[in-house]
């Protein structure tokens, strides 16, 4: 069993695992450790559940068998089971795009109640997609998205309309030539889900190409589609200050956290926590107090500064301060384990998709059709729960941290407009060529129970900013780096010295001592975020993606979702960290296609798009070669080292 300080650097997460086993109750760390016998087979990637003749499982000493009963060899079974791995990432951004989807759809032809909130990203999508917006109402316009947007479930032939609106054409030429470009996004998931199943495809490089379809349908229909139509539905994120950590929530109020992903749901939890705040009140208490876990926390700090309680490894920690009286969950990154500890307590588990239920768990229907409904039934829940707290029990961590959060690309070019009003990203260049930004990292990805919680993360993004590198973050890592004041002007004390006086520059401009050094640019999805601010200084200096100076990064890496996006950004060009082994290990050619340079090993990544995966379980070592690669790309861009 390791030491609550082993297993996170949050002290109030410590304090809440003290807690927690004092009063017999089990967190994932628990279990983590419990878990921490893995099969050998499994974590190299070949094992085969994939029919009834097996498993199967290859040796990886040589001394057992080579094959499948079916006679699959490791090769396939690796990329196989890769496949499987993105695939289910994918599917469950693009359901997250098509949610969003059907809510603006519902919503500007009266049956949901929703707002446009950004009419001129609307506006902008409408004419990217070719829509003549000419004698259109506002909500005409936004049907008219909607309809594009729903075609990429359902076209039969040619390419999501996503991708052709937000890709590079010059990378566009690049995934035609290789036949991997995606048709609808529906079809490349069942189709990937065929190819991969008993008897379909063996070969192990078509199989990695159609990885790549996966991870591009995860690119647009999932990022991509779910963060612009969730901007036109309620706002593009700006400047916004907020507070992080278990110190967030409150003892005097009525706590509601709001976990997984789509804010569709979380937004309506917000308002209809602030409509009943005379009942909290009523109650005694102080108001009502909506706090946020994972991305649907990152989803409503963005754009309505939301406090954040914590990430993913910690997400069974604020019920433990007993002081959590329901907790809104939708999907995606929900621990089962959730209803376990809140049965320990007073809180209230309310699951809200028909498709994602936890027995013990309290199911109130979200659509959004009855969005209202629900929401009120959800807060009036927490209400009622409050009543049957037991204050004996309640003990709330006191540390917590401010920081900035709502950089958009809008929040970004209107903010160095004020430097450059014709060419806002003239002076951010600058900076990247005279080296003050040496590069630009995206931090991404998740926490992981069997890692100890934010170390990873903080620790790459600390040592990178010390050498002038710009961090743009999302996810959970970005939850990690908020917690740790690197999301905060404070942050700058951990820079070198070119990258401090350009945050101190930017800071000037909105009346701060200096901008963070690690910018929160949102969600899971809103790695669409980070491709469009790539895209935008790419395109500025007349290159691809692929040359820049950055890369991104994922040191505490769980979920699927994480390594379909990290496949995203290698078709980009974008080299790719991992701090945690995925599956592949057992297939030569599979981890060599992903991890060796260009001539190294034949076909790879690298050679195709530029790219690569790099992974590394020490922090240093890892944000050294990410130096060591962003250096690389600088010197070919004819920059200085
Ligand atoms: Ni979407 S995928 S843990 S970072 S919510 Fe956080 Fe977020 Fe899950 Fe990984
Ligand atoms: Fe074994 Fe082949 Fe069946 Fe997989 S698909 S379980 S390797 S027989």
């Amino acid at each position: 069993m390791r030491k609550p300080e082993e297993r996170t650097i949050d002290y109030g997460v410590q304090e809440m695992l003290v807690k927690a086993r004092e009063e017999g109750i089990e967190t994932a760390f628990d279990r983590a450790d419990a878990a921490n016998n893995r099969c050998k087979f499994g974590m190299e990637g070949v094992c085969c559940k994939g029919c009834l003749e097996g498993p199967c499982r290859i040796s990886l000493n040589g001394k057992g068998p080579a094959l499948g009963v079916c006679g699959a060899d490791a090769d396939s079974i690796v990329a196989r089971n890769l496949l499987a791995t993105v695939v289910e990432g994918a599917a469950s951004h693009a359901e997250h795009g098509r949610e969003v989807v059907l809510t603006l759809l519902k919503a500007v032809r009266g049956q949901a109640p929703y707002k446009i909130a950004d009419e001129e990203k609307l506006y902008s999508l409408a004419s990217g997609l070719g829509i003549d917006t000419d004698g259109l109402t506002v909500n005409q316009v936004a049907e008219q998205v909607a309809l594009k947007a729903l075609e990429d479930f359902q076209k039969q032939e040619g390419v999501l309309n996503w991708l052709k609106l937000k890709a590079q054409d010059k990378t566009v030429a690049k995934w035609e030539k290789l036949g991997i470009l995606p048709v609808n996004a529906h079809l490349e998931i069942a189709k990937a889900v065929k190819r991969q199943a008993m008897g379909c495809d063996a070969d192990p490089v078509n199989l990695l190409k159609g990885i790549l379809t996966v991870a591009l349908v995860d690119g647009y229909s999932g990022l991509h589609m779910s963060t612009d139509l969730q901007d036109v539905l309620f706002g593009s994120p700006q400047l916004v200050r907020s507070e992080y950590k278990l110190g967030v929530i409150k003892r005097e109020y009525v706590n509601i956290m709001v976990h997984g992903h789509v804010p569709v749901l979380s937004e309506k939890v917000v308002e209809w926590a602030q409509k009943l705040h005379g009942e909290a009140l009523q109650l005694g208490a102080k108001g009502i107090n909506v706090v946020g876990v994972c991305c649907s926390g990152n989803e409503v700090l963005m754009r309505r500064g939301i406090p954040v309680a914590t990430n993913f490894a910690s997400q069974e920690l604020p019920i433990v301060t007993g002081a959590v009286d329901a907790a809104v969950v939708d999907a995606q990154c929900i621990m089962p384990g959730l209803t376990k500890v809140a049965g320990c307590y007073h809180t209230a588990v309310i699951t809200t998709m028909p498709y994602v239920k936890i027995p013990g768990a309290i199911h109130i229907e979200f659509n959004p059709r009855a969005a209202d409904d629900a929401a009120e039934k959800i807060v009036r829940l927490a209400l009622d729960r409050y009543q049957q707290r037991d204050e004996a029990r309640i003990r709330i961590p006191e540390d917590k941290i401010e920081v900035y959060a709502g950089f958009s690309t809008k929040q970004i070019t209107g903010l160095l407009q004020k430097l450059n009003k014709e060419r806002p990203l003239q002076p951010l260049v600058e900076a990247m060529e005279k080296g003050d930004i040496y590069g630009i990292v995206a931090l991404v990805g998740c926490t992981n129970p069997r890692t100890k919680q934010d170390w990873a993360n903080t620790e790459v993004a600390k040592y990178l900013m010390r050498n002038n590198v710009l961090i743009v973050g999302t996810g959970c890592a970005a939850h990690s780096l908020a917690k740790f004041g690197l999301m905060s002007p404070q942050g700058v004390e951990y820079c070198g010295s070119g990258l401090r006086r350009v945050m101190e520059t930017l800071g000037g401009l909105v009346d701060l001592p200096a901008l963070p050094p690690a910018w929160h640019m949102g969600s899971c999805v809103d790695n669409s975020r980070i491709d469009e601010l790539l895209i935008a200084v790419a395109d500025y200096l007349g290159v691809e993606v692929s040359r820049l100076p950055v890369a991104a990064s994922s040191p505490e890496t769980h979920h699927p979702k994480a390594i379909a996006i990290g496949s995203y950004f290698l078709t980009q060009g974008v080299d790719v960290h991992v701090g945690v082994k995925p599956p592949v290990g057992g297939s030569e050619l599979v981890s060599k296609a992903l991890t060796a340079g260009a001539g190294e090993y034949g076909l790879t990544m690298e050679e195709l798009f530029g790219g690569k995966l790099i992974v590394e379980e020490d922090p240093v070592l890892a944000a050294q070669k990410l130096l060591e690669r962003i250096n690389r790309k600088r010197k070919a861009l004819g920059l200085s080292a």
